[in-house]
């Protein structure tokens, strides 16, 4: 089996893949890293309650969430796996996948941790804790992440459902929506961090919900359109994402072509 190459799909008219599947063990790592991170916090936060979460699980987080105030217990920097996760997950054997079609990658340490960093999100039903339609690029236009490489590089993100509920919860598209330079969005300051915000009204953008099962993962190109769909399951959904830095080869023939190397 030859290896499907994703940046022909991502940079072609989609502007995504959905080709990268995860297989069972690899989604119960991932699984097993994001829960120990989440309920090691609950811990900290709540002691006396954390057997509950505990029993509860991921998945139903929302019945109990009262409990703490969701928004506080849960910024980034709480969400970012540890560095040792991530030098097992680069082992795992979607991550080789991935490396065989895309090439070898960085991945961004927007929160300047000092390791590559993958994160997740908690989601639960309703629509209080989805963001607005975006394109990644618009983050880093405002600056919100700072220099994060120092290499010419291609940036895209990978998006993979961890607890989702196909067609009910997961992550909007707008397919094609990478291809138009015109989308109206402006910069705003919230709980302290600049944050792009989209000015086209939905019916320009008729974004589609991703039928993911978990563990099928979104490979999408930095100006596609796209954001959290509102969760309209009794089931909290759970994601992990992070930005892939793809060094960009300078190509001998276009080097020669406009002379930059001479022999
Ligand atoms: O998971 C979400 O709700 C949004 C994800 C997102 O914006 C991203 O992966 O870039
Ligand atoms: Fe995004």
């Amino acid at each position: 089996m030859g290896t499907t190459n994703f940046l022909e799909s991502i940079n072609g008219e989609e502007g995504y893949t959905t080709q990268l599947k995860l297989n069972n063990e690899d989604l119960n790592v991932l699984r097993k890293f994001i829960r120990i991170q989440w309920l090691y916090r609950l811990q900290l936060l709540l002691p006396r309650h954390v057997q509950e979460f505990d029993r509860l699980g991921m998945e139903r987080y929302h019945e109990v969430s009262d409990l703490i105030e969701h928004k506080m217990a849960w910024p980034k920097e709480a969400r970012v796996l540890p560095r040792e996760a991530v030098e097992v997950i680069r082992s795992l054997d979607f991550f080789k996948r991935l490396e065989a079609s895309v090439g070898k990658f960085q991945i961004s340490d927007e929160e300047h941790l000092g390791w590559e960093e993958i994160y997740w999100r908690i989601v639960r039903p309703g629509d209080s804790d989805v963001g607005s339609l975006h394109a990644d690029k618009w983050f880093w236009d405002i600056g919100a992440y700072g220099k994060v490489a120092d290499f010419p590089h291609e940036r895209i993100k990978i998006w993979i459902p961890i607890y989702s509920v196909p067609g009910k919860n997961g992550l909007l598209v707008s397919p094609g929506s990478h291809l138009r330079e015109d989308w109206r969005w402006h910069a705003e300051k919230k709980f302290g961090l600049n944050k792009p915000v989209l000015d086209e009204p939905i019916e320009n953008i008729d974004p589609i919900l991703l039928p993911l099962n978990a563990g099928e993962a979104v490979i999408f190109h930095d100006k596609l359109l796209h954001g959290g769909s509102p969760n309209l399951v009794q089931f909290t959904r759970v994601s992990l994402e992070f930005t892939l830095l793809i060094p960009m080869r300078v190509d001998k023939e276009v080097a020669l072509s406009s002379n930059v190397l001479v022999n």
